[in-house]
């Protein structure tokens, strides 16, 4: 069906009308959004029902993605995109005296997620319905999302994030589906008629899960996936005839639960903090995501044993690991099978993603809390563990470390990530550097008893938000040179290699780079109310604000650049934009810390003349999925300089590279991939290397005050950290970033992730990055082999891997050409 602009532009007006009762000129931007959202959801709705419809018809196998966090940004360009219908669009939009980038510019970015796991959530779920798969993504419509930021006097300040506040168009409440979970009380059992011991959860608080629906649109093939994300509501209103006490008591406090539970995003990223409500929300979204996954099955089929075979349980690390227990508890409690049974089902149906290893992230719930909150479930999780424990028993006789390392249940915590690999067939790493080491170190007892279920899942991203909605300029000359066949085949990218050595080409190229540094440059300007030169080099740090990734070594090599500018005010050097984006969680000090610092060092060094604008430092606010897209297309130099061995992958790095950037990193996570498939001519390579790392930590050695002492550059810059160079009122300001890296007490706690140790090569790493981007015509082939080189990349080959190696879904064709498609 073609793309009818007048009965669009028609729906656009009608919705202006009957939503806000105002014409297109008396209409605000955001009334305006809602009414061009609304028209391309009526389109959307007709290719949802039709999709669902044809499941039912063929009744594929169904992939349930289970997390905690899925961190969408905006929908309306990228449904526009998946549709085909982005040009059209702003065509009819045009007619109209209406600008669709102011539009788009409208949508609160729904950022339900952190950072990299829940973004992956994110370009999973469109890599699935672009690929024809049946999946569902599960997860919490929080009320609040991740909190904006607002950069006050150089800090951090978060601010709530309302992305509910005017209403989302791109949900629809699903109030039929609802269902009960139930926290805390006790368990009694009795034995039935049959001989059968029966469990009842008694004196329990209850909260209504009630979903929300948001289309998942697949690229040009009509089929719309669902996310559902669970909102809480309180159970009933308590009735006005049992008024007394207790009953009142007791119906405020379920309605205190509700109001809770989904409130807010933990702003955390790959850190475990232990708080009850988490745990809470944990179980509320997978009991209602479970008892959801069943009854759908049992409307259309009678025998539960065969569930595996048409559904599966991803769970996105161990935050949905509950998933294993509550299955049991469906299947046997609510469905009467036997353990056995039951767990048979268990096991087949869940697999488990890991995406760190960073012991501080590790979930290790108390018993005491565990067992409070969910009695049936820690009954359960028991269970699991009494067998395991046996399991181990009989492969390692009389090996107590083997029981100690590997149970479940241990010294009075619940180890979810053990539970996990228990309770699934598979476990996978997101990269194969990271695979390896949870292979070779933490999870290696696990390895060697279950060999079988480890496998490598390398991590992906969509091409269609992050080239071809991110950087249209590119994304058109990419199709004018190859075709279009990368936006849903990336690898088809390597057919630009001809173009390599093209003079031509390499200047398209790089003016295209060149238009893209403008857009972000003013972007800034407005922002920031910082002049940056786009002829400099764009080097950009975007991601999560940790230690692990390096942001401080990033600054104080910054810090030493500036006094080599000072020393010598005539040196040849290349004109420089760094460029910061990040958040910190709200209650980290030293990220926090580092936010300031970085404020810090720009104030001084964008307004000293003897630098003359020849290095600008910019922090850009309120990093998010909808800014990401104007960085990664304006980027030269993309910074991947986590200690090695602690990023498990990374996906910044790939749409840095997918958009021409070369990166400048560490071998660790996926960059180790992305320098194989790229060449190492074509990146900047320093640091230790994961093994070297490993090395240190597990057998000491490292100390940085032999660095500090022997190196003045290095020295010198530290000073600087706590004389007041750049904190002239409070000279001890910047002490505890100071501390962590020489920590004199304790030498085992001093930099931790290894920033003197790597420094002089990271320095040595710039110089050669400085170096190269003077050669431009070697720069634009290395930049153009970047994008030729980033076929592997694409989150569609990594669905492809998941679907080959565990899901085993068969792909569903809709009979009939899509709404708006060509
Ligand atoms: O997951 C990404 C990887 O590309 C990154 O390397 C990895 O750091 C990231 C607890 C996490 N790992 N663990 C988390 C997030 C929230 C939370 O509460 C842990 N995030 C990652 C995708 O694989």
């Amino acid at each position: 069906m073609k793309f009818d602009k007048e009965l669009f532009k028609g729906t656009v007006l009608n919705n202006i009308k009957t939503l806000y009762r105002r014409t297109l000129e008396e209409a605000t931007e955001q009334q305006i959004f809602q009414a061009v959202s609304y028209a391309i959801k009526d389109v959307v709705v007709d290719n949802w029902m039709a999709t669902q419809k044809e499941y039912e018809k063929k009744d594929p196998k169904i992939v349930y993605y289970m997390s905690m966090e899925f961190l969408m940004g905006r929908a309306l360009g990228n449904n526009l995109i998946n549709l085909r219908a982005y040009k059209e669009v702003a065509e009819a939009l045009d007619e109209l005296g209406v600008d669709l980038n102011l539009v788009e510019d409208q949508e609160p970015d729904p950022a339900l997620g952190n950072g990299g796991l829940g973004r992956l959530a994110a370009c999973f779920l469109d890599s699935l319905a672009t690929l024809n798969y049946a999946a569902y993504g599960c997860g919490i419509r929080y009320r609040y999302g991740m909190f904006r930021q607002e950069i006050r006097d150089g800090y951090q300040v978060e601010v709530p994030d309302n992305w509910l506040a005017d209403g989302y168009p791109f949900e629809l409440r699903r109030p039929e589906y609802a269902k009960e979970v139930k926290f805390g009380g006790w368990v009694s059992s009795y034995v039935d008629e049959n001989g059968r011991t029966i469990f009842k959860q008694e004196g329990y608080q209850s909260v209504q899960a009630v979903p929300y629906d948001m289309p998942i649109v697949g690229y040009g093939n009509g089929i719309v996936n669902t996310l559902r994300i669970w909102d809480a509501q309180p159970v009933e209103c308590f009735s006005l005839d049992s008024f007394d006490k207790g009953d009142y008591q007791k119906a405020v406090e379920q309605e205190n639960l509700a109001r809770n539970i989904v409130e807010v995003l933990y702003p955390n990223d790959n850190h475990y903090a232990g708080k009850e409500l988490r745990l809470k929300q944990q179980y509320f979204f997978i009991s209602a995501s479970v008892q959801e996954a069943v009854d759908k099955y049992m409307r259309t089929h009678t025998d539960l044993h065969k569930f595996h075979e048409k559904v599966a349980f991803q769970l996105n690390d161990t935050h949905p690991t509950v998933a294993v227990a509550e299955l049991m508890r469906v299947l046997m409690d609510d469905h009467d099978l036997s353990w056995d049974e039951a767990w048979e089902i268990t096991c087949k149906t869940c697999a488990y993603t890991n995406h760190t290893i960073m012991s501080e992230a590790l979930e290790k719930w108390p018993i005491e809390l565990f067992s409070r909150l969910l009695p049936r479930i820690y009954q359960i999780v028991e269970e699991i563990n009494r067998r395991f424990v046996l399991r181990i028993q009989q492969m390692y006789p009389g090996n107590q470390e083997k029981i100690r390392k590997m149970a479940i249940i241990y010294d009075g915590q619940v180890k979810m990530a053990h539970l996990a690999i228990v309770g699934g067939h598979s476990v996978n790493g997101v990269a194969r550097l990271h695979t390896e080491i949870l292979e070779k170190q933490e999870l290696r007892d696990f390895y060697e008893m279950m060999p079988e279920k480890f496998n490598n899942k390398t991590n992906g991203i969509t091409q269609r938000r992050f080239l071809l909605h991110a950087n249209p300029l590119l994304a058109d000359w990419v199709t004018d040179h190859v075709g279009d066949e990368w936006i849903t085949d990336l690898p088809a990218l390597s057919r630009l290699r001809i173009y390599a050595d093209d003079e031509k080409a390499q200047q398209e190229f790089m003016n295209i780079k060149y238009q893209n540094k403008v857009r972000l440059a003013k972007y800034i300007r407005e922002h920031n109310g910082i002049e940056v030169d786009p002829r400099s080099i764009f080097d950009v740090q975007v991601k999560r604000l940790h230690e692990y990734k390096r942001q401080l070594m990033n600054i104080l090599h910054i810090m030493y650049l500036y006094n080599e500018l000072k020393d010598h005010p005539d040196m040849d050097f290349y004109p420089r934009t760094f460029i910061f984006g990040a958040k910190a969680a709200a209650g980290y000090r030293n990220a926090k810390l580092t936010i300031k610092l970085i404020n810090s060092v720009a104030d001084v060094i964008n307004n000293d003349p003897v630098v003359d604008g020849r290095i600008k430092v910019v922090f850009i606010e309120n990093y998010r999925v909808s800014n990401a897209e104007w960085i990664f297309a304006a980027a030269d130099v993309s910074e991947q300089i986590s200690t090695a061995s602690k990023e498990a992958s990374g996906t910044g790095n790939m749409k840095f590279m997918l958009n021409g950037a070369l990166t400048l990193g560490t071998m660790d996570g996926a960059n180790v991939e992305i320098v194989e498939e790229v060449g190492k001519k074509n990146a900047f390579i320093f640091g230790l290397s994961a093994e070297q790392v490993i090395q240190y930590e597990n057998y000491g050695g490292y100390n940085p005050m032999d660095i500090f002492n022997n190196d003045q550059d290095i020295r010198r810059v530290l000073m600087q950290l706590i004389n007041g160079t750049y904190s002239p009122q409070d000279p001890e300001l910047f002490r505890p970033l100071y501390n962590s890296l020489l920590n004199t007490q304790d030498t085992a706690k001093a930099d931790t992730y290894f920033i003197l140790a790597d420094f002089k090569s990271y320095a040595e790493a710039q110089r050669r990055v400085e170096a190269a981007y003077k050669d431009e015509k070697n720069w634009a082939k290395s930049a153009l082999l970047n994008v030729a080189c980033a076929g592997k990349f694409s989150s569609d080959r990594t669905i492809e891997e998941y679907e080959r190696d565990i899901w085993h879904q068969e792909k569903v064709i809709l009979p009939s050409k899509p709404e708006l498609s060509k």
